[in-house]
């Protein structure tokens, strides 16, 4: 296990240097945030975060994301050569050494929440998820922000994006998806990176649009595609567990071939389709993170892991879900788990 955590460039409060004195800590996840999604990356850009990675002792061999641009999710007219400049992103990323690319299928929104900051009892805040006041939310009044996303539209052109998914159904997308993986995961292989899909999150649908990568029926589908150990998963236990349907320890048991790269983190469910974001530990909330890690350990998992989002605590202020400290918290909880699995295995 290459224990990592994310980093969103020199905007990023977090420091490489904050990142490097986390304990077994070996690299950051990170992504070229100034090239328009749909556009090739530019070597120069891959290359300097690489440097600057290694010039502060952390490898750089895990990017998230290279967005999907719409038109290849919707299957218009332009995505054949917006997924050649995808194939071209990759094959200049693994020219720099980079081994895992996440990425996502999810239709205009990423990652989506009802509150940033919900209280909790001890003073600390976080995230959650209501889905009564998601079911009330907008998304075309402009007040939607998700800081984590790693892109955002403009209220005209979100309102012509939506229509546009209005027809859309989940076939649809299933096909435009294939379309994307027959291209994709054979440049993935010709560049030596393993594709990472993140699963939907919250994973069922939002707004009226189609979701697709919900939990172990979307891998198996995915899987018949094309079952190439380059068609990864990202193994993102917030959010398949975010589902009490999803066994998110089966289903790491399950694809262990197809998971180069896992977010491990907690939630607390705390209804139907309603959860909150806690600390880390088992103990916090509904998910049980040391059957997970045992699973991963046992299946011989060898790739990245990150901790993901952390509360706020100790009056950090920053970008929700990405603060330092309760993501540093997580990492040693999680390199702890990692080191118990491996010793009681090895007895
Ligand atoms: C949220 C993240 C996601 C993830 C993308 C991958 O915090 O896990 O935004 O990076 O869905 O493309």
């Amino acid at each position: 296990m290459k224990m990592t955590f994310r980093w969103y460039g020199d905007n990023d409060p977090v420091t490489l240097l904050n990142i490097r004195q986390i304990p077994g800590m070996t690299g950051i996840v990170s992504a070229v945030y100034d090239t328009p999604p749909g556009e090739v990356w530019p070597q120069a850009s891959i290359d300097a975060l690489k440097k600057k990675a290694e010039d502060a002792g952390l490898a750089f061999e895990v990017v998230e994301s290279v967005p999907v641009h719409e038109e290849i999710k919707l299957g218009g007219p332009d995505a054949p050569r917006l997924i050649e400049n995808y194939c071209e992103t990759l094959s200049r990323l693994g020219k720099a050494g980079v081994k895992v690319v996440c990425y996502n299928f999810m239709p205009v929104f990423d990652w989506l929440r009802s509150t940033l900051d919900e209280q909790h009892d001890d003073g600390s805040n976080g995230l959650s998820y209501i889905e009564e006041q998601v079911l009330h939310m907008n998304p075309l009044d402009g007040s939607l922000s998700l800081p984590g996303w790693d892109e955002s539209y403009g209220a005209g052109e979100l309102k012509a994006l939506m229509s546009r998914w209005q027809d859309k159904t989940q076939e649809d997308l299933w096909k435009n998806f294939e379309a994307f993986l027959n291209k994709v995961v054979p440049a993935a292989e010709q560049a030596g990176i393993r594709m990472a899909i993140h699963p939907d999150d919250p994973p069922w649908g939002i707004f009226g649009l189609p979701r697709i990568i919900t939990g172990a029926g979307s891998y198996r589908r995915m899987m018949e595609i094309n079952d190439s150990p380059a068609n990864g998963i990202t193994l993102c236990t917030g959010s398949l567990g975010a589902s009490g349907e999803n066994d998110v320890a089966a289903i790491a048991d399950e694809f262990a071939e197809h998971i180069p790269f896992v977010h491990l983190r907690n939630i607390l469910r705390t209804g139907d389709r309603c959860f909150k974001e806690t600390a880390h530990p088992s103990a916090c909330g509904s998910l049980d993170m040391y059957k997970i890690v045992k699973t991963l350990v046992r299946r011989g998992f060898d790739g990245y892991v990150r901790p993901d989002h952390g509360r706020m605590i100790w009056g950090e202020q920053g970008r929700p879900g990405y603060g330092l400290y309760d993501r540093a918290l997580g990492a040693a909880y999680l390199t702890g788990l990692f080191e118990a699995a491996q010793k009681e295995q090895d007895v």
